[in-house]
């Protein structure tokens, strides 16, 4: 399996994120991606490519202008108002108040995020924007026939909505490789959200579609962020109603109870019959994360891997999450190692 990656993530890298409602470092850092492509490379899964420059169309099929317009601007409108540490939205137009856009970049941070967790930095747009690339170099490979890529992105993308950053994400990686092969003719593509937390940017972006169907097996937002949305009544609306799919698990879950919520996803997936699959390829379900409660260990991702590639269908695997910093290589790659060997 190929893997597309691009050195420009080390652009991002932030100081800070409010989280459990404090200050602390961030969590998504630079040594993850590092991490994982020393993985691939000393597992030897295959070549390793740089991506090519598909430039902003794909993205504008799934991001809102203005907000990706303010996303780019944002650091010169930062610099101009004499500051220079990490940007973080703090006012959000929750219930009783308005969702208009205000004038200023304070004011627009808050409009344009769901919470603050995604800090912008000076390199943010650029690692974000060749995120975006990674994507779309590997559904290429995969639209020219290959079986299978590893996109192997960061920052994450899947909490990202059309017009929000939040989560880690700002752009969403998987929703723009997702539409790119809609708009080259495929009529149906899965997308299976493996990441502990609940993909609420692209169950949004394509929540009233049934050219997309997404699954999400993630922990029960009840109890985890981003805790207002990804719960099991979410069907789908409209033209997209019971193409929605979410799986909710406890606290503390592990192999057994996962394995089972997989099987309903995969069984979703093969009725639906997909051209191709996206796996949002988050890692953080990992026993040891810092910030989740799943307890799965390393084997279980090669048969998370085996399982996928018993779907029978064009795979392309984008990075999402995963905390376990040491172990983030191991995990992400086992599933594409149980991929190619099911
Ligand atoms: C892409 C991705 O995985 N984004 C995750 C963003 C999670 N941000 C908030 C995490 C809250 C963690 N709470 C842990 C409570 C531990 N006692
Ligand atoms: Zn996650």
């Amino acid at each position: 399996m190929q893997t597309i990656y691009s050195d420009d993530h080390h652009l991002h890298h932030g100081r800070c994120e409010i989280i459990d409602g404090e200050l602390k470092p961030c969590f998504e850092m630079p040594s993850r991606a590092d991490h994982v492509l020393a993985r691939v490379r000393k597992q030897g899964l295959g070549e390793v490519l740089e991506p090519s420059d598909f430039g902003r169309t794909p993205i504008e099929r799934i991001h809102d202008r203005d907000y990706l317009s303010f996303f780019e601007g944002a650091w010169q409108r930062w610099t101009a108002m004499g500051r220079d540490g990490d940007i973080l939205p703090f006012t959000w137009p929750a219930r009783t108040l308005r969702s208009v856009l205000p004038d200023t970049l304070l004011g627009q941070l808050g409009y344009y995020s769901f919470d603050g967790g995604a800090p912008i930095t000076a390199g943010t747009w650029q690692a974000a924007w060749s995120a975006a690339q990674v994507a779309l170099t590997g559904q290429k490979l995969i639209s020219d026939g290959a079986k299978s890529a590893f996109a192997l992105c960061r920052p994450p993308g899947h909490h990202a909505a059309a017009d929000l950053m939040g989560g880690y994400c700002y752009l969403n990686n998987a929703a723009i490789a997702t539409q790119a092969f809609l708009d080259q003719g495929c009529k149906r593509v899965a997308i299976l959200d493996v990441d502990y937390h609940h993909g609420n940017g692209t169950q949004s972006i394509f929540y009233e579609r049934s050219d997309v169907l997404v699954t999400s097996i993630h922990g029960d937002p009840s109890f985890e962020f981003p805790f207002f949305l990804g719960y099991h009544d979410e069907i789908g609306e409209g033209a997209g109603k019971g193409f929605n799919f979410n799986l909710p698990l406890a606290s503390g879950s592990g192999w057994d109870r996962w394995s089972a919520a997989l099987e309903q996803a995969c069984a979703r997936i093969t009725e639906y019959a997909p051209d191709v699959i996206v796996v949002s390829l988050g890692v953080d379900t990992f026993k040891e994360d810092p910030i989740s409660q799943f307890k799965l260990d390393n084997p279980d991702y090669l048969r998370m891997g085996e399982r996928i590639a018993r779907l029978g269908k064009p795979t392309l695997f984008v990075m999402e999450g995963g905390y376990a910093v040491e172990e983030i290589g191991i995990n992400a790659v086992n599933v594409l190692e149980g991929f190619e060997g099911a």
